[in-house]
């Protein structure tokens, strides 16, 4: 036991970040505040593992972790590298995680971005620890489409091969919201989100705007996060989390750390197990 009877914190903490363009102010952030927030979240008999999962109009699993065939960091250093990475070879240049490096370039041609399957992913994928409190992030500006719609299909008329700019491609949406609550809440599974509570304002020169095309209406930005999505309700509120406003969180009016610390206090579990 650690510290005079209290328990062991353990928690998952899975990451699942949005890489495009829009979102580069908040890889900026992660990556000046995560070796404190790794530090804290592993203060005190707390065991913190973190897993990371960009995403754009696809995803994939992070593997560059030191445990867990990558799987899983423990480390700032790793994950800070992780970060750095990402945003250095896909978000500046609108390559999509999935694609991997040599992928294209220039892609993205829908405004709404895959948070839906890259978050199923973090329910199937992640090495869960048994004993551990389960939570998912999710850091996205926009809302997201369902299968069997299209990502890369700009003009919805069935075909992705359209080459004039923004350029077309085949960027499948594999789930359906229901699918993927299920199968988060099948592992237990937390999850909170940080995200926008309305489009940016015409006069907010500063703030990060999509300017493709999208299939949802711009006021859908906040659906599945903070309001509801085609009638079903957000999903941090079907799955015991809450949502935090992205843009206070760009503004530096609400502290990124704080609010990871926040949720791995809330999502953390006494555990009598050791690592
Ligand atoms: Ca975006
Ligand atoms: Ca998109
Ligand atoms: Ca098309």
């Amino acid at each position: 036991m650690h510290g005079g009877g209290e328990c062991p914190l353990a928690a998952d903490l899975v990451l699942v970040l949005d890489i495009s363009s829009s979102m580069g102010f908040l890889t900026e952030i992660l990556d000046r505040e995560l070796d404190g927030i790794v530090e804290e979240a592993n203060r005190a008999g707390r065991s913190t593992r973190f897993g990371l999962i960009p995403f754009v109009d696809n995803y994939r699993i992070d593997m560059t972790g030191n445990l867990a065939s990558g799987r899983v960091h423990t480390t700032s250093h790793g994950l800070r590298r992780a970060v750095q990475y990402y945003r250095r070879n896909y978000t500046g240049t609108n390559r999509n995680p999935g694609d991997g490096i040599s992928g294209p370039a220039k892609q993205n041609p829908l405004c709404e971005e895959n948070a839906l399957d890259a978050l199923h992913a973090a329910a199937e994928e992640f090495p869960w620890r048994s004993y551990a409190g389960r939570i998912v992030v999710v850091a996205t500006d926009d809302t997201f489409l369902e299968n069997p719609d299209n990502y890369g299909d700009r003009d919805s008329d069935g075909d992705t091969s359209s080459k004039d700019f923004p350029t077309e491609g085949n960027y499948p949406a594999r789930r359906t919201l229901s699918e993927t609550v299920r199968a988060l809440r099948d592992r237990n599974a937390r999850v909170f989100s940080i995200t926008r509570l309305a489009p940016p304002a015409a006069s907010d020169k500063t703030a990060p705007r999509c300017a493709g095309d999208r299939r949802l209406s711009r006021s859908a930005v906040s659906d599945g996060w903070s309001t509801p999505y085609k009638g079903q309700p957000p999903i941090p509120e079907q799955l015991g989390g809450r949502n935090y406003d992205l843009d206070e969180v760009r503004k530096g009016n609400l502290s990124l750390s704080r609010t990871l610390l926040d949720v791995v206090a809330a999502g953390g579990v006494c555990a009598l197990a050791g690592d």
